[in-house]
């Protein structure tokens, strides 16, 4: 791993354009439950039930209870070093985009700016009848599920299965991807698309891909490195060793 993380160093330190794909594993050492990994969110709820369009017309009560659940989850949960590591980062490059899979908001808690939601937001609603955004959606919900001034309910503006990422979104994190010179998948399995393509499609362009997970994913065979260990222990250690690069005490 330490060949690994130099090699990583010395990219990185000669780098001005990055590009960061994130997953809920940055948030797992903030005590911030999975999806897919053992006592993940999916095994003790269907998808099916809480998290697809379908089930926001079938049982709009339900998915307001999950998501409500995990709100008040978050009650307590504060930005790991692997948040931190990456707000310290995005100074140090020429231009560098953070695109997240995570609904949870801790990279913003963190510092991080412009952050990239491609899967929404726990903290937003809106109604998709007609158009009504609430943000910040205050926690509590005062009622749920909550009803939109024109007669529907809202929903949370989280991006379910089977819906569009929100365009403008996507295509900054597209364009960002398309023309980095390094790019990172982080904490994610890379199972759900189309965000888990971004990683690949910067390599595709010609960037240096980067994992960083304690597991190997699907895609790790597509990336040029794979840190095989926790973000909160693993960012922290390339920021100081990018930083020692650059000073000529490497
Ligand atoms: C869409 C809701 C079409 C919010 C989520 C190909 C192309 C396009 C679509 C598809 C396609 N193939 C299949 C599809 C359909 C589907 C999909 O991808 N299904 C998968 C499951 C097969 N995609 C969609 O439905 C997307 N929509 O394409 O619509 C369309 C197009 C145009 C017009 C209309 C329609 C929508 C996808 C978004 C769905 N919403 N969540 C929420 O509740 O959070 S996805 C959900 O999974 C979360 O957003 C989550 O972020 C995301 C990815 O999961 P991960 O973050 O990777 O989490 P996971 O548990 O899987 O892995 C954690 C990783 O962390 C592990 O690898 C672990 O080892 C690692 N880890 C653990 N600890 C640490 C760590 N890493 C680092 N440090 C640690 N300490
Ligand atoms: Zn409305």
């Amino acid at each position: 791993m330490t060949a690994d993380l130099d090699r990583v160093a010395e990219v990185l330190a000669g780098a001005s354009r990055v590009s960061v794909l994130t997953g809920s594993g940055i948030s797992a050492e903030s005590g911030v439950p999975t999806f897919r990994t053992e006592d993940g969110l999916w095994e003790n709820y269907r998808l099916e039930d809480v998290a697809t369009p379908e089930a926001v017309a079938r049982n709009p009560r339900g998915v307001w209870e999950f998501y409500e659940m995990r709100r008040a989850n978050m009650q307590a949960v504060q930005p790991n070093a692997g948040h931190f590591a990456l707000a310290e980062l995005a100074p140090m490059f020429e231009s560098f985009t953070l695109a997240t899979q995570n609904i949870d908001g801790l990279h913003q808690r963190a510092g991080s700016a412009d952050v990239l939601e491609v899967h929404g937001s726990l903290w937003r609603a809106h109604c998709d009848h007609c158009g009504r955004v609430v943000d910040p959606f205050p926690f509590p919900a005062p009622e749920i599920p909550p009803p939109c001034g024109c007669g529907e309910v809202l929903r949370p503006s989280v991006v379910l299965f089977g819906e569009a990422l929100p365009h403008d979104v996507f295509a900054a994190a597209t364009a960002a991807a398309s023309e980095c010179d390094v790019a990172f998948s982080i904490g994610t399995s890379s199972v759900v698309w189309p965000a888990a393509g971004l990683p690949v499609l910067a390599g595709e362009r010609g960037a240096f891909v980067i994992e960083i997970n304690p597991a190997a994913t699907e895609l790790t065979p597509a990336f040029d490195v794979s840190l095989r260990g926790p973000a909160g222990t693993v960012l922290p250690d390339l920021v100081r060793r990018v930083r020692r690069v650059r000073e000529g005490t490497a």
